[in-house]
């Protein structure tokens, strides 16, 4: 396949889709043909040459998801520079880290980022670049100019097993770590859950809400309208109900890439406004596992099902998933055709049918390891196999079901507890909008659930808990209900939709 920029990018041309639009951004009428991104791709590649940027330099990209961002990100791989997308919500100590970590010797920045990172920049050692997409602030390069006039380099002649770009992995815990993929493997997954599971086409217009910088929105919204030369809707803000309404009603994607948190909140939005009136093809979900009542209730709204999936930053997608026509909610589904799965327990060794394992996952699109960690490397990445870190039990009709993270669950009374099992059921409640169960010692030094509640609006919190309780007792056993309800405004989660469920464990200590 060589550089994964020729075809991605360059290939679309030479089949005539060169006047075809790829990006459009919602709200402010810029778009970006396949032509048009083939060729300042090829400009942003001189540029990077013209700048001293060499060959595996690693260029750090705190960019929105705006039209720029495509430009940079495939004239770096072009050239041989390492793009590394990074969460546009972090704080400046973390991209302090990062930026060392990585060390990144050229960094672009959103004006609207800019005075985030402004004060770790000048004690950084090793950034001979700073460049500003939009208004550009104090004396630093505009993207303009940093385009303005270079002379347009065509893609180099990748191999295939070559690192093309860096993913910095939120993770539910623990500080970043830079995960290294491969030229090879963006394809890997387009020609997998891409055109196996989504089935995705030329015809098709695509919105995810999750953003380039996340592996989920980066084959969402990059690689996999890019694969068939379809057309992706962009939006830099918050993806908040309102405004996803709004895009799906005006932009009329095909195809809606969500995160459970987004789900049942645009459902309690349509509930009040009426529901989006566009047609959509297909509906996705991944970042966490969806609540099957928040699928039910989606389908009964809208009359499309929600494929939930799982992935990983370090499988950069989706590789296990329920396929369009044949969704059972409450549960990941099957393996995505190309992926191999397995369940372990701490020993290594396979678990039965029935029984909860870690699961394991092989797979082409396999990350190269983390920068810098060679132990959380070597304990991840063992030979073909990727440790998810996520338990899952397999059922007889072949099924996989989610029972948390493999440090989230507990047991109680000897018996393991799923916290997502418990949120689950507790999400089904009308007056709950968003829930997250940890442990939580008794007097007698006993683990038992603890559930941190967030209500939908105008809800009294009022006798609130002993209701949870009944109903988790009737809904899912009588072992199983929080002992303690405590009503939060909001639950800790990553940028990318992940429940923290360690700082409430900590907190609740
Ligand atoms: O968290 C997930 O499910 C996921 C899906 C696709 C790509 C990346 C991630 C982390």
């Amino acid at each position: 396949m060589a550089n994964a920029a020729v075809y991605f990018v360059d290939r679309h041309v030479e089949e005539g889709r060169g006047d075809k639009v790829v990006f459009r951004e919602y709200g402010t009428g810029r778009s970006l043909t396949y032509g048009a991104l083939a060729a300042q791709s090829d400009i942003a590649a001189g540029a990077f040459n013209r700048a001293g940027i060499t060959p595996e330099d690693r260029a750090a990209m705190l960019v929105l998801d705006t039209i720029e961002f495509p430009q940079i990100f495939w004239g770096a791989i072009k050239r041989g520079v390492i793009p590394v997308p990074l969460n546009t919500l972090l704080t400046a100590p973390i991209y302090d880290a990062i930026l060392r970590d990585a060390r990144a010797t050229i960094l672009f920045v959103s004006d609207a980022l800019f005075d985030t990172v402004a004060p770790i920049l000048a004690d950084n050692p090793y950034l001979r670049h700073v460049v500003v997409i939009g208004n550009a602030a104090k004396g630093n390069t505009s993207f303009d100019d940093f385009m303005q006039d270079a002379r347009p380099e065509r893609a180099f002649d990748a191999s295939d097993d070559e690192t093309a770009f860096w993913l910095y992995s939120s993770g539910s815990t623990g500080a970043p770590k830079g995960v290294h993929h491969v030229h090879s493997a963006l394809k890997a997954t387009c020609d997998t859950y891409g055109a196996q599971v989504l089935g995705i086409r030329e015809t098709d217009t695509v919105y995810s809400a999750a953003k380039f910088f996340f592996a989920y929105g980066l084959g969402n919204a990059m690689s996999f309208p890019m694969s068939a030369g379809a057309t992706t809707v962009l939006f830099a803000g918050r993806p908040t109900p309102d405004v996803v309404v709004d895009i799906l009603n005006t932009e009329t994607p095909t195809i809606f890439f969500g995160v459970p948190t987004l789900y049942a909140a645009m459902l309690a939005y349509m509930d009040a406004h009426g529901p989006v009136i566009a047609p959509l093809r297909l509906c996705a979900s991944a970042g966490e596992a969806l609540p099957a009542d928040v699928g039910q209730r989606w389908t009964a709204m809208m009359h499309i099902d929600i494929l939930d999936g799982v992935g990983s930053t370090e499988m950069l997608h989706i590789f296990l998933s329920n396929a369009p026509g044949n969704v059972t909610y409450g549960t990941s589904g099957r393996p995505v055709p190309g992926y191999e799965v397995r369940l372990v327990d701490d020993a290594g060794v396979d678990v039965p049918t029935g029984e909860v394992g870690e699961l394991l996952v092989n797979g082409a699109s396999s990350a190269g390891g983390y920068w810098n960690q060679r132990d959380k490397s070597r304990a991840t990445f063992e030979g073909m196999w990727t440790h998810t870190g996520d338990k899952y039990e397999r059922r007889e009709d072949g099924l996989f079901v989610y029972c948390g993270r493999t440090d989230d669950m507990f047991k109680v009374s000897g018996i393991w507890v799923s916290p997502f099992e418990v949120e689950s059921a507790i999400v089904a409640h009308a007056d709950v909008l968003e829930a997250a169960v940890v442990a939580h010692k008794d007097a007698d030094g006993l683990e038992k659930p603890k559930a941190f509640v967030v209500l939908n609006s105008g809800v009294s919190a009022d006798g609130i808990g002993e209701m949870l309780k009944t109903h988790v007792k009737d809904k899912i056993g009588k072992w199983k209900y929080p002992r303690w309800v405590e009503v939060v405004d909001d639950l800790p989660k990553t940028a990318t939709g992940k429940i923290q469920r360690f700082k409430l464990r900590e907190d609740t200590q």
